[in-house]
């Protein structure tokens, strides 16, 4: 067992890289999909389910786990890990995002963010000395930088601005969190679609120096075709020998053209939240089990996948289980939904390592149909 964060990238094609990240509690294979795990639980799977689909890491979420059980309850009891019974590594988001979502009665300082709780009111305050202490506590395998990170569209001024105390915040991120071997620090760039701020980003986290690089402040309401015109250049300013992870990204064809584009990891709650509400993401396309066409569908929802929905159900059978909300209805399709993503980031892989992603990533279009299928 590895007691050191490494990243040993193993083949690039074009700017693709494929590799591994080495951590003590196993390996991350790359380009990796995180699934979001956000209070402990990834919603409606066994962990050992989520194992099953070929996730190497969850995500974990600093807001959600320090408002209820609480961060100190969670150490108390052997970390999140045990907790949830998930000893593969887990990367813990720092909790800005998240408030600024879901919190309301927000306040915005240089010192940190004041909130009352989306739960039960309650207020709360985070700062980066804060989020790091938080994420010890839980036992995160990777931690995140505290950030902000604005709506878009905004203006440049209001972005920059944002994105500075982004990197003061990241200075201090890095500050607290002191000399932990074995667990990693990843830095977040900002910036919004203006490349200089990004360039000017990446410059200031690279100059504090972290084990990992995240893009953040994307898929936030600029759309797809100005989030590749980012990602067509911010990789690039982050060193090649670290990983980058695109924050909370996104629909199959996102991930598709990030991983193009140079990105390492990604995480998004889509799989595991359209589950729940009756959406299935196959080879073919999108398809939304509720639609009466399915209720004498006798095949699979994906002839391709072994997942246990496809290979043991109907579509029809998955219909009936969305239509009635019965809870197997959602087990079912989140496993699929996972299996589906994690089955694109093994073949991402091997396409990569083959030299032959153009072929494969040309494919995946020819064979997917826009909107429902
Ligand atoms: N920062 C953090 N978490 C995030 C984001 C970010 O910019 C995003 C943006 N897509 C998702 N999650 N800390
Ligand atoms: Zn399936």
């Amino acid at each position: 067992m590895v007691e050191r964060f490494s990243f040993e990238l193993s083949a690039v094609d074009g700017a693709a890289r494929t590799g591994v990240i080495h951590t003590p509690r196993g390996e991350i294979r790359t380009p990796a999909f995180m699934p979001v795990g956000t209070a402990g639980t990834v919603k409606a799977m066994m962990p050992e389910s989520v194992r099953a689909t070929g996730a190497d890491i969850l995500l974990g979420n600093t807001y959600h786990l320090m408002l209820r059980p609480t961060a100190e309850r969670i150490a108390a009891l052997g970390g999140l890990h045990r907790f949830m019974n998930w000893e593969r590594p887990i990367l813990t988001d720092s909790g800005g995002f998240q408030v600024m979502s879901l919190a309301s009665l927000r306040k915005l300082t240089e010192e940190g963010v004041r909130f009352a709780s989306h739960i039960d009111g309650s207020k709360h305050m985070l700062t980066p000395e804060r989020s790091m202490e938080i994420q010890r506590l839980l036992g995160s395998d990777i931690v995140m930088a505290f950030d902000e990170c604005p709506a878009l569209p905004a203006e440049d001024k209001v972005v920059a601005e944002s994105m500075r105390m982004s990197m003061r915040w990241a200075r201090r991120s890095r500050e607290a969190f002191g000399d932990r071997p074995g667990h990693a620090l990843f830095g977040i760039m900002q910036g919004g679609v203006t490349r200089d701020l990004r360039e000017e980003s990446a410059a200031a986290l690279r100059e504090i120096g972290f084990e990992g690089y995240a893009i953040g402040g994307l898929a936030v309401g600029e759309g797809q075709a100005a989030m590749f015109g980012v990602l067509d250049y911010a990789p690039g300013f982050l060193p090649e020998d670290k990983p980058r992870y695109l924050m909370g990204v996104g629909k199959p064809d996102d991930i598709v053209g990030a991983v193009e584009r140079g990105v390492d990891m990604m995480d998004c709650v889509l799989p595991s939240r359209s589950g729940r509400t009756g959406q299935a993401w196959t080879r073919r396309g999108s398809v939304n089990l509720r639609n009466a066409r399915h209720r004498d569908d006798p095949r699979p929802l994906d002839e391709a996948c072994t997942c246990p929905a496809c290979r043991s159900y109907s579509r029809a059978y998955l219909h009936h289980v969305v239509k009635a909300d019965e809870i197997i209805g959602s087990m079912l399709l989140t496993w699929h939904n996972l299996q589906y993503y994690q089955d694109l980031m093994a073949g991402l892989r091997a396409a990569i390592a083959g030299g032959r992603l153009a072929a494969f990533v040309a494919e995946f279009h020819a064979t997917r149909a826009e909107g429902d299928i």
